[in-house]
């Protein structure tokens, strides 16, 4: 475990010594929000075909072609014959160009609200919320001094980006900024349409290089975020040491993913400049990890806004519990991604999942935030429900994924000497428990509300 320095200088040593700050650690859930001009048609078809289905015989045409990421509108919308040039068509008209949304998006989001946004995190139990201040489409949501130089006024209207860090700072919660460093379909409008299309569609002109740097210098410089959350790499001649060095010694607590360097998107023997988290996307670990991990997702399978998606087909409360708790187990955090209407309306199907997140938290919080990894993370009982373990000082942390079939539950091999008590968190009642050779038999509390996951303190 490295020493934090006083101050960071340049050099890849000496931001190596970052540690990793606590309350990231301890955090365990924030809120991703993708909002931009991609929300304005909000659509996006998606291939049914799983992408290890695809990537076995193609290079993916059939996943660009059907993106089901509906932020990558732009992109999308330049691949002729594509069911999002298709739509985009039939919806609005031959010379409705992307940039056309630039006018409605603006009017919209006047009547976005961002203390709603930031009181409906906070309810759903986030302790950070990272926001796309730029994506791949290149619209800024904050008033830059540093504008795009191709097309006038493409940023919003209002300033998004100060605006929601306000309101979710007012909340007692972190804020953290996403920018798209790899990609910006403004500085290079290469059409991306299978996945080695994404190494040579990153821009590479030097005034990319300096643009890049200027606009994380700004925003952290104006907006003191805790997370800078690059995406898709940089351009080769991007140097992202300098950013990083100086964002640590303005906010050492600050946090950075691993997507800053060029090696993100065309992986390399070079080893990889300090970051402090991972971010598997759409993905699980089977095991606990020891460097600390960001699984983000979405409730649906896009980021963006998608008017097509059925919230029949959205991971329920239950299976977003469950996700979320394995996570934890294994040292991870969850970023759960929003994608709200242009006007700021979150849908009702991704309302419902926050709160009830937020209802099991309440209940439940005790056994994830602040917690670590215990030496497992993951048992089953003796009828075959799913177990998780956390830890934090002097407890053990047990949280059945499965609704007991019985009276009772047994789970075996726990690496225990003894067991002398065993709380219930939803009632904070001792439970009935014998504990012998490693094995532990809970008598399930009589009244139990029925939830999505019981979680049981083990002293
Ligand atoms: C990806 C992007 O291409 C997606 O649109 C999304 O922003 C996700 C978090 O990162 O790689």
């Amino acid at each position: 475990w490295a020493q934090a320095p006083a101050r960071y200088d340049t050099t890849r040593a000496s931001i190596d010594k970052h540690p990793l700050p606590g309350w990231f650690d301890d955090a365990k859930l924030g809120i991703f929000v993708h909002w931009g001009l991609y929300s304005v048609p909000g659509w996006a078809k998606g291939t049914k075909k799983p992408l290890q289905e695809i990537l076995a015989t193609t290079k993916g045409e059939e996943w660009f072609a059907n993106n089901p990421y509906a932020e990558w509108y732009m992109n999308s919308l330049r691949i002729d014959g594509s069911s999002t040039q298709q739509y985009h068509k039939a919806t609005y008209g031959d010379s409705f160009s992307y940039d056309d949304f630039v006018p409605v998006f603006n009017r919209e989001i006047k009547k976005w609200n961002p203390n709603q946004w930031a009181k409906l995190f906070k309810d759903a139990g986030a302790q950070y919320v990272v926001l796309t201040t730029k994506h791949h489409d290149g619209f800024l949501l904050w008033p830059s001094k540093q504008p795009n130089p191709f097309k006038k006024n493409y940023q919003a209207s209002r300033d998004i980006v100060g605006e929601l860090t306000q309101a979710v700072n007012g909340q007692g919660l972190k804020m953290g900024l996403y920018y798209s460093s790899g990609l910006d379909w403004t500085f290079n409008q290469k059409t991306i349409n299978n996945f080695p299309d994404l190494f040579t569609a990153g821009p590479q002109q030097p005034e990319y290089v300096t643009y890049l740097g200027n606009h994380w210098r700004e925003l952290t410089d104006r907006y003191n975020p805790y997370v800078l959350w690059a995406d898709i790499g940089s351009p080769k001649a991007y140097n992202p040491v300098p950013v990083i060095a100086e964002f640590y010694n303005k906010n050492p607590q600050g946090v950075v993913n691993n997507r800053h360097t060029f090696e993100f998107a065309a992986p390399s023997a070079k080893p990889a400049v300090h970051y402090d988290f991972t971010t598997p996307e759409y993905q699980m670990l089977d095991s606990i990890a020891r460097k600390k991990w960001e699984t983000c997702r979405g409730i649906g399978l896009s980021f963006g806004y998608n008017r097509t998606e059925d919230a029949a087909t959205f991971l329920s409360v239950d299976g977003l519990v469950d996700s979320f708790v394995d996570i934890v187990s294994k040292n991870g955090n969850l970023l759960l991604n929003v994608g709200p209407e242009a006007d700021g309306t979150i849908p009702a199907g991704q309302l419902e999942r926050l709160n009830g997140l937020g209802v099991w938290l309440k209940t439940n919080g005790e056994a994830i935030y602040g917690t670590r990894p215990w030496t497992k993370a993951e048992a089953k009982t003796s009828t075959d429900g799913r177990v998780r373990f956390t830890k934090k000082g002097e407890s053990l942390y047990a949280i059945l994924l499965d609704e007991p079939t019985g009276k009772t539950v047994t789970i075996s091999e726990l690496p225990l000497t003894d067991v002398r008590a065993v709380t219930a968190l939803s009632d904070g009642k001792p439970v009935k428990h014998t504990f012998a050779n490693g094995t532990l038999t809970l008598t399930m509390p009589a009244k139990q509300a029925k939830s999505v996951a019981y979680a049981f303190r083990i002293n």
